[in-house]
């Protein structure tokens, strides 16, 4: 079971010369405005207070990025992943990882401003839509997406531009349907199969690990968003040399 440690706050950022040069992968939050995102990072972080959330749309404005550090409750002890690096950063792409750093590490959070937030100009949600294009196009650390969705609406125009966008860049995603508390229980799992119907996503009909429901009210859907970014961290993808280092490569 991965747990969180720390979390804190980094940076706010609009264009990719003000993202942090962090060593670690990084995974974003994208959705529509008031659909729950910082509420999510604030829930998988247990911190009701990381990132902002209000109670009216387009609270988020920036780019935030979050600094995580992890633990995966085993019984062997180790030393955290990046530690030595984070101390004295001499090359920022690099990571050291050898068996002993593979029950700590840090992963990078980043909350993103929603899209489709009607009571703004036209011309700053163009603004805010591509300050999100942009970073999924050059933010080289990113590693995922969670594309999170309103369990209650109908599947979005927007999202599936979102989630073409996602799948055209080749981002890794999960998509999470937010706020399921306010939906009867019974009702929830058909819901899924909709949205995963509906916003194509190309897995079979058994096979739901890249959707899940999700509560901010209820921590429902925690350990599965939590269990995924591990996956994410670790799977074929993850790129370790014969020296031990991990690459993380930039983007064209
Ligand atoms: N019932 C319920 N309400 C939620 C949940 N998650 C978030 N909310 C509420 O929805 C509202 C918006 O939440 P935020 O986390 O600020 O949404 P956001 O996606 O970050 O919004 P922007 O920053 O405007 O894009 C707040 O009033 C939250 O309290 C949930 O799981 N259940
Ligand atoms: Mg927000």
């Amino acid at each position: 079971m991965v747990k969180i440690i720390e979390s804190k706050y980094l940076t706010s950022a609009v264009e990719p010369k003000g993202y942090p040069d962090t060593i670690w992968k990084d995974f974003a939050f994208v959705g529509r405005s008031n659909v729950g995102k910082s509420s999510m990072i604030n829930t998988i972080t247990n911190r009701k207070l990381l990132a902002k959330i209000a109670n009216k749309p387009g609270k988020t404005r920036l780019i935030n990025f979050f600094e995580i550090k992890y633990k995966i409750d085993t019984n062997s002890p180790s030393k955290a992943f990046g530690d030595e690096i984070k101390k004295e950063p001499k090359s920022p792409n690099l990571q050291t990882q050898s068996p002993e750093y593979q029950n700590h590490g840090y992963f990078g959070l980043v909350d993103l401003p929603g899209y489709g937030y009607a009571r703004v100009s036209k011309t700053e949600r163009d603004q805010w839509q591509k300050m999100i294009n942009t970073f999924f196009q050059k933010r080289k650390q990113l590693s995922g997406a969670i594309v999170l969705v309103d369990i209650r609406h109908e599947p979005d125009p927007k999202d599936i531009v979102m989630i073409k966008m996602l799948q055209e860049l080749k981002v890794n995603f999960i998509l999470a349907a937010t706020k399921c508390d306010k939906i009867a229980k019974n009702t929830i799992e058909g819901k899924l199969r909709r949205f995963k119907k509906e916003f194509g996503l190309t897995m079979s009909e058994t096979d739901i690990s890249n959707i899940t429901e999700f509560s901010s009210l209820k921590k429902v859907g925690v350990e599965k968003i939590l269990n995924w970014i591990m996956n994410s961290i670790f799977n074929s993808q993850t790129e370790i040399n014969q020296s031990g280092k991990l690459i993380i490569h930039d983007k064209e």
